[in-house]
């Protein structure tokens, strides 16, 4: 096989979690509630499927140490892992709970001792409760509250962390957490999502520039994108899915780098549309040192008449779908990283997530788990990077989501995205065959995605 075919020698092999769904113990050694906490303890029963809650998830807060074992055994040089800011700054301000930071010191210095490269995101949807109660990321204010948690997060860890995040996703937050209410906090407020999403672009370039003035290495922010494709040839279904890609894609990347909101929101959302300073443009496109582009799927959109965006989703038949109800369409990512380059130049990028739910065998059969679906979605994604790094993009790294399977937000524990299962009832972990597939593909660098796999039959996804 050519060089061509293989990943750089260089390349970062990772795989993602975030704090508050797998580490459990969410009100230990002197942490404050976080809005999920809440969410999931709303009075009269919580938010998430099947009442599930984050008390216990994988119990990564006292099994550190065994998760890290794991990344090792994979053969991965990085980890990518979210700080929960309520275990350091319990009320989101003011005092410091030095309990909580000794548990990231812990876990940086166990990754480090590994030869595990941390990758360090400060906001994975967690925001301390008491901020909500002013305002959340409704707030102005919340740049300042942000900058000032990263602050004391940079002195404590950045000697020793390479690769920084300011926040993941903020398109899910804001849709989800504030327009429809699906994830917490939970509000239903269409006018809500144009100020939270300038908010939280705000709270990046604070926190990057406080950056600047404590750190020496990398930080970027991670986006959730997706190529939005027109169901139809017509003009409404066109505009319908240039109006999905403004408010999910270039919402955020067009003034992370610098370029102005894209115009189709302020006519969207006419008078919720926020006034927008230049202060705050200049503050939002701090320069960055790469992007995380977090690849799913795509989305196929049609014309609809309901707010805000007036466009809807629509599932080609014939597609292959994950449990999450997801399409499979691997092209998408090599699509992605060509039109983020094309916007970005040479800018490195790593793909900071992508994987896939799907219902895994309930036990492990003499040790093994068969999860051939998983191989087949990761063997697809992994060749589109490839494919990507071999047409020019400066791809530095991958980060598989997730290492373990874990609590999935408002869907709870059902859906397992986990390169590694986890028996919720006895807390043990089983490698999945994707994770032996995938550390195969990392220690051949790519070669295995070209070898024929004993679980992966050429008919089960049509792209294969
Ligand atoms: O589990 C989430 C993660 O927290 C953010 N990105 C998408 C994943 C799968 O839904």
């Amino acid at each position: 096989m050519s060089e061509v075919n293989r990943f750089p020698e260089d390349f970062l092999w990772g795989a993602a979690t975030s704090a508050y769904q797998i580490e459990g113990s969410p009100l230990a050694d002197g942490a404050g509630p976080s809005i999920w906490h809440r969410f999931a303890h709303a009075p009269g029963g919580g938010h998430i499927a099947n009442g599930d809650t984050g008390d216990v998830a994988c119990d990564h807060y006292h099994r550190f140490a065994e998760d890290v074992a794991l990344v090792a055994d994979l053969g991965l040089n990085a980890y990518r892992f979210s700080i929960s800011w309520s275990r350091i700054l319990p009320a989101g301000r003011g005092a410091v709970n030095p309990r909580g930071v000794a548990f990231y010191d812990r876990l940086v210095d166990t990754l480090l001792a590994r030869g595990i490269q941390p990758a360090v995101t400060l906001y994975h949807w967690d925001l301390p409760a008491a901020l909500d109660d002013d305002g959340g990321w409704r707030n102005r204010d919340v740049a300042d509250w942000f900058a000032d948690y990263a602050r004391v997060v940079f002195r404590a860890l950045g000697d020793r962390v390479p690769l920084w995040a300011t926040i993941n996703e903020p398109w899910v937050i804001m849709d989800g957490g504030y327009v429809h209410g699906t994830l917490a906090p939970g509000h239903r407020d269409v006018a809500a999502g144009p100020p939270v999403a300038h908010n939280l672009l705000r709270a990046h370039g604070a926190a990057v520039q406080a950056y600047r003035a404590e750190g020496k290495r990398h930080i970027g922010i991670v986006l959730n994108l997706e190529p939005k494709h027109p169901a139809s040839d017509t003009p409404q279904d066109g505009d319908a899915a240039r109006r999905a890609d403004a408010y999910m894609n270039r919402q955020f990347l067009e003034p992370v780098l610098g370029r102005p909101y894209p115009a189709e929101l302020p006519e969207v959302f006419g008078a919720a549309w926020p006034a927008v300073t230049d202060a705050d443009l200049r503050l939002i496109a701090q320069p960055i040192d790469y992007l995380g582009v977090n690849y799913y799927k795509r989305g196929v959109t049609r014309h609809d008449d309901a707010p805000p965006i007036k466009a809807a989703a629509v599932l080609p038949p014939g597609a292959v779908y994950t449990e999450t109800g997801w399409e499979v369409y691997p092209p998408g990512l090599t699509e992605t990283l060509l039109w983020v380059r094309e916007r970005t130049g040479d800018l490195p990028l790593y793909v900071t997530e992508n994987g896939a739910a799907f219902v895994d065998p309930p036990t492990a059969t003499n040790g093994r788990m068969d999860d051939p679906l998983r191989v087949a979605y990761y063997r697809a994604h992994l060749r589109a990077a490839l494919e990507a790094l071999r047409r020019g993009v400066n791809l530095r790294g991958y980060f598989a989501w997730s290492l373990l399977d874990n609590l999935e937000w408002s869907l709870g524990y059902a859906k397992r995205f986990g390169l590694v299962h986890v028996d919720y009832a006895t807390q043990r972990r089983t490698p999945k065959a994707s994770a032996r597939f995938y550390a195969d593909v990392v220690r051949t660098r790519g070669a295995a995605l070209f070898e024929p796999h004993p679980l992966v039959l050429p008919a089960m996804m049509p792209w294969m």
